[in-house]
C-alpha cells in the first residue's frame, strides 16, 4: 500500500521536561524512582488487528541548505574540536537523494486510547539508548525512546527501565544539560569527565519519563553542542537516517492512529502531520514525505523619525 501524505502544518518546536539523571554504578549519583501519579480518566486499549510496518523516506523539497562549519572563536577546546571537521547540524540533508536525516516520526492512538506494552516477541526497543559525544557534539543529534507505558489496570504510567546513556569517548570534558516539560521530571545538569587515555568512555544515565514535548540536551561547555530526545509512552517511532529513510515495525494494524512528524527547525511547513492513518496486519504501509524550509518572518518597519532624530517631536 503506497500513500503519499501532503502537508501543511505549521510546527512549533515545544521544549520542555526533565530528567532524572542516575549513576548506573550507584555509587556516585542518586538514582531516583519515582511512580508516576494516577493520569486521569482510564483509558481504553487499541485493539490490534494483527501488526504492520511503516516506511517512508522524508525528502527535502527545494534547494536543500548548506551545511557550515560551526564557529568556536577561540574556546580552548576549539583546536579539539575543530579537528573533527565539525558542522551545523541543524539541517542535515543527504546531497544524492536529498533525504533529510533526524526527522522524528510517530503514531498516536485514539482520542481515549492507549497502546498496551506489546508482548516480548514483538519487542523493538532497546533497553539502552546512547547518545555520544566523541567530537564536540552529540552523536545521534536527535534519538526517540520508550520510557514508560500505561497500566490500564493501575491508570498509570510505569516505567520500562529503558534509560538514556550519555558517554563522553573524547579527550575534554562535556556536560548533558537535559531541559524538558515541568509537569513530567525536573532539569538536570551533569559533567561528564574526559576520557581517560587508554581507559574507558566515561557515561551518566537518565531515567527519564514519557513527555508529549520534546526534550533539548545541550552541554553548558560547549554551547555549539545539541541534542534532541523524544520519550514516548509507546515504542512507535523512528528517526530518519541519512537517507532520510524511517521504519516503524511492529505497529498494531487495523485502527485509525495519526501519524506525526517532527524537524528541529520549529516553524516548519512539512508535508503532513497529524494525518489518519490504518496500518495494514502483516502489510507496509508506505508514507513518502517532503519537508520544505520555514519561510522567513517577516521585517517589521522602521518607525518613521523626524530630522530631529526623535519620533515624538511632531507631537511636542
Ligand atoms: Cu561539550
Amino acid at each position: 500500500m503506497r500513500r503519499t501524505v501532503r502537508l501543511l502544518g505549521v510546527w512549533t518546536l515545544g521544549l520542555a521536561m526533565l530528567s532524572l539523571g542516575c549513576n548506573r554504578g550507584g555509587s556516585n549519583g542518586v538514582a531516583i524512582v519515582t511512580e508516576p501519579e494516577a493520569s486521569g480518566p482510564v483509558l481504553t486499549p487499541v485493539e490490534a488487528k494483527g501488526y504492520g510496518t511503516i516506511t517512508g523516506v522524508v525528502t527535502f523539497d527545494g534547494t536543500p541548505p548548506l551545511m557550515k562549519p560551526i564557529a568556536m572563536g577561540d574556546h580552548p577546546h576549539a583546536p579539539h574540536c575543530q579537528s573533527k571537521d565539525l558542522m551545523d547540524e541543524s539541517w542535515v540533508v543527504n546531497p544524492t537523494n536529498r533525504g533529510v536525516a533526524n526527522v522524528v516520526v510517530w503514531v498516536k492512538p485514539p482520542k481515549g486510547s492507549f497502546f498496551p506494552l506489546p508482548p516480548d516477541a514483538q519487542k523493538t526497543w532497546t533497553d539502552e539508548v546512547h547518545m555520544d559525544q566523541p567530537k564536540c557534539a552529540f552523536t545521534p543529534r536527535v534519538v526517540t525512546m520508550f520510557p514508560e507505558y500505561y497500566d490500564a489496570q493501575a491508570n498509570k504510567l510505569r516505567s520500562t527501565s529503558q534509560l538514556l546513556v550519555i558517554r563522553n569517548d573524547s579527550p575534554v570534558v562535556h556536560s548533558a544539560e537535559i531541559l524538558g516539560s515541568i509537569a513530567q521530571n525536573s532539569s538536570q545538569i551533569t559533567t561528564i569527565p574526559a576520557k581517560v587515555p587508554g581507559g574507558k568512555p566515561s557515561e551518566q544515565a537518565f531515567r527519564l519519563k514519557s513527555d508529549r514535548n520534546v526534550m533539548t540536551v545541550n552541554c553548558s561547555l560547549h554551547r555549539w553542542m545539541r541534542g534532541f530526545v523524544w520519550a514516548f509512552d509507546h515504542p512507535y517511532s523512528a528517526v530518519t537516517d541519512a537517507n532520510g529513510r524511517f521504519e516503524i515495525k511492529h505497529v498494531p494494524a487495523g485502527s485509525e492512529l495519526t501519524f506525526s512528524v517532527w524537524h528541529e527547525q520549529g516553524q516548519l511547513s512539512v508535508p503532513k502531520t497529524g494525518q489518519p492513518i490504518t496500518v495494514p496486519a502483516d502489510g507496509t504501509l508506505n508514507l513518502p514525505l517532503t519537508i520544505q524550509m520555514p519561510a522567513p518572518l517577516p521585517t517589521p518597519p522602521m518607525p518613521m523619525l523626524d530630522p530631529a532624530g526623535s519620533p515624538d517631536a511632531k507631537s511636542k
